[in-house]
């Protein structure tokens, strides 16, 4: 049993001390009792202000990763090698987009809306995931993309879909359904190139890995100890398992996936112990993880600037719609 007195009292936000009237009170007891013993938050429940905003924060830097996370794809949907490469990719992007929408969605329930979240992402306030702004040199790029990156984002989702806020928690479902064809696709495209491809093409799939093994390893956030919000999250419901056990998880994964690929992996210290039953791992480079969050990786300003770019050039499909919505509305009235 935990308390969120302290939530209630704003401390943990740092905002200034307020005292709760015993009505209140009464709602956040309900509420953290409800928590303990698993049940659902849904959007018209009463919940405490920093479990919304952390929710908001979450959800919304979710859904900024889906749709940022169609641009290094998108760069080879024009040269995919063979018709049905093509069609996948087509779908598998399109799913990307789908997903963004359920996230956006799900914020929207906390009382934000879409246009903020946007706005926020424009102007560099809100985060997406650091994968997305590493370049996708060649067609093996595009097969670990589904390999890895979507075999991350499963790992680190399936304990999502037990989220206490009910919207995120429905939404996770659908998309882990579809994530999970989507690394199926990715391991099968390499598959196909490390087993029926030529030396060039072999080499070029281990390249692949080469460059996006550790990028990987850090869409899981930092170590447990340097978290900030993990403890909160994890008291919240919001978060099952934490960041390192999701690593550690993925890592062992992998292993035995890259056995049956043929591919290393780009990690002398890799090696299984007996002891823990888990594979040890060398050092992440944190520096790096915390460069590109920042917002100074390999790509981060060409993404953020295709996303502003596509947002302008849209510009003028909200405004008919608008406009066509309010003729609609305006009719409606008069025939009233
Ligand atoms: N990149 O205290 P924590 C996908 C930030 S979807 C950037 O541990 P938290 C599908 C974090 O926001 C991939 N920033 O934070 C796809 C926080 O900053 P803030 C996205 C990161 O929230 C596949 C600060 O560091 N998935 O791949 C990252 O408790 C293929 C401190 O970190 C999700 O969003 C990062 N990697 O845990 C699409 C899943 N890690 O906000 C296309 C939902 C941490 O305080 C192609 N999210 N930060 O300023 C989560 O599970 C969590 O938010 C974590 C981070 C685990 C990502």
């Amino acid at each position: 049993m935990y308390t969120q007195a302290m939530d209630l009292m704003g401390k943990e936000a740092g905002a200034p001390q307020a005292v709760a009237s015993p009505e209140e009170q009464a709602l956040q007891q309900r509420f953290d009792a409800r928590i303990d013993a698993g049940e659902f938050i849904e959007a018209k429940d009463w919940l405490p202000e920093n479990y919304r905003k952390t929710l908001v924060r979450q959800i919304s830097q979710h859904a900024h990763s889906e749709i940022v996370g169609m641009l290094p794809e998108g760069n080879w949907v024009t040269r995919a090698p063979t018709l049905k490469r093509k069609a996948i990719l087509l779908a598998k992007i399109q799913d990307e987009a789908g997903h963004g929408l359920y996230l956006y969605s799900a914020a929207e329930t906390l009382g934000t809306s879409r246009d903020q979240m946007l706005a926020a992402l424009h102007s560099g306030r809100a985060k997406y995931s650091s994968i997305f702004n590493y370049p996708t040199l060649t067609w093996a790029d595009v097969g670990v993309i589904g390999w890895l990156v979507d075999g991350a984002a499963i790992m680190n989702q399936v304990p999502l879909c037990r989220c206490s806020y009910g919207p995120y928690a429905r939404a996770m479902v659908r998309i882990c359904r579809e994530e999970s064809f989507h690394q199926r696709q990715g391991f099968d495209a390499l598959l196909t190139m490390v087993q029926k491809g030529t030396d060039a093409q072999r080499a070029m799939v281990q390249d692949a890995v080469n460059r996006w093994w550790w990028p990987s390893l850090m869409m899981f956030g930092p170590p447990d100890d340097q978290s900030p919000n993990s403890a909160q999250s994890m008291r919240w419901g919001i978060k099952r398992i934490s960041n390192d056990e999701l690593r550690q998880k993925f890592i062992d994964a992998c292993v035995q996936q890259a056995r049956v690929l043929g591919v290393g992996l780009p990690d002398p210290d890799l090696k299984w112990n007996e002891e823990r039953q888990a594979h040890d791992h060398g050092a992440i480079d944190w520096d790096e993880f915390w460069r590109v969050v920042g917002g100074d990786g390999p790509c981060n300003r060409e993404r953020l600037a295709a996303r502003v770019q596509a947002w302008d050039d849209g510009a003028w499909v909200r405004e008919a719609a608008l406009a066509h919505a309010e003729k609609q509305a305006r009719r409606e009235r008069a025939a009233a």
